[in-house]
């Protein structure tokens, strides 16, 4: 067994491929939704093939041009958007951004969000079959303009239905994984409730609603009145959901994100139990983010002695290694592995 918390430091060949719903990446560290469009704004960057993949902005049928301006706010650690899904629309995205990706050698994750649940298996069928699709990304966290604008991922019944019309639409020809709102009671309900309807993995998880004003007027600084806020500020509530669901769902894989910034981040959430992670947020300060988190993790793994990557997912639900043998004599309250009494017991 690999003991991380004590012993010399080896340097070691890491195997940092990951598999989610049957699907093998060469690495577990993706961008992350709606902080890099389709991946070519990163090409100048980094080596936009080298990373697990690429998940690009929510895609709608139509192009949007998105909410009122200002759409960000810095926060304390982090920032509020309010994008408002502005996007190219399907067939731009089909003809242009999914074949750049093909083209690139990039592996796409493609995340798609809709107004209706009809809206969603539009989308989905549109993308059924498509050369470079690996994963289907289910942006759950719009609003549903059928029932008063009700976000789809707050309520369990929505979501279900929202996953089980894009997997009738998809059939079994790409992986599909819901992407949920820590703006819930239970977030393992949501993600029970999406998985018997068909989910194959779970994102976890979008930003959280916020509201700033702006210190002056006293009004919204957002044109959009409220945002999403990502970034180091959420990191703790995400690692809360990927532990929760991880620890009621231990077969459904994770792709865990919110506030990951360096490669010991990184690895906070594989243990909680995540089988991949996205860069977001720290992209817009340093667009080869991804791709240091990366190296970052590749070390801090080796450094550890790990040579595989799923020696690491979950860690953080088992037991704590235990304490090396005293070589005084034996351990006074007993031995944890044999269960015989020490000489406090004897
Ligand atoms: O476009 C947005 O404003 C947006 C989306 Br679709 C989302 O899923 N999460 C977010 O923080 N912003």
């Amino acid at each position: 067994m690999t003991d991380l918390l004590a012993g010399p430091v080896r340097v070691t060949e890491v195997d940092l491929r990951t598999s989610l719903a049957g699907v093998e990446f060469q690495n577990p560290v993706f961008t992350a939704s709606g902080c890099a469009a389709a991946g070519a704004e990163l090409a100048p960057f980094l080596d936009v093939s080298a990373l697990g993949g690429i998940v690009t902005k929510s895609i709608m049928m139509e192009a949007r041009s998105g909410r009122a301006t200002p759409r960000m706010a810095e926060t304390p650690s982090g920032m509020l958007n309010s994008i408002g899904l502005q996007g190219p629309g399907i067939d731009a995205f089909l003809e242009r951004d999914l074949p750049w990706l093909v083209e690139n050698d990039a592996r796409a994750v493609v995340s798609i969000a809709g107004g209706t649940v009809e809206e969603y298996g539009r989308l989905a069928a549109r993308l059924r079959g498509r050369e470079g699709l690996d994963l289907l990304e289910v942006n759950i966290s719009c609003p549903n303009v059928e029932d008063r604008g009700q976000v789809f991922a707050c309520d369990p019944a929505a979501a279900a239905a929202v996953i089980a019309t894009v997997k009738r639409a998809v059939g079994s020809s790409v992986p599909i994984f819901a992407k949920l709102s820590p703006d819930v009671t239970s977030i393992v309900e949501v993600a029970r409730s999406v998985v018997a309807a068909g989910a194959d993995g779970l994102s976890v998880i979008n930003t959280l609603l916020g509201l700033v004003l702006d210190p002056l007027t006293l009004r919204p600084m957002l044109g959009g009145v409220t945002g999403g806020l990502s970034g180091p500020a959420i990191r703790p509530v995400a690692l809360r959901c990927v532990w929760q669901v991880h620890a009621a769902l231990p077969d459904v894989p994770i792709l865990g994100m919110g506030g990951i910034r360096t490669g010991e981040d990184a690895l906070q959430f594989l243990a909680a139990g995540a089988t991949a992670v996205s860069v977001g947020t720290a992209t817009f300060g340093d667009p080869s983010a991804p791709a240091r988190v990366l190296a970052e993790l590749r070390r801090s793994l080796a450094s550890r002695g790990i040579t595989r990557l799923d020696e690491v997912v979950g860690l953080a639900h088992r037991p704590p290694p235990q304490p090396m043998a005293d070589p005084q004599g034996p351990d006074p309250i007993g031995d944890p592995d044999t269960g015989r009494a020490g000489p406090l017991e004897a």
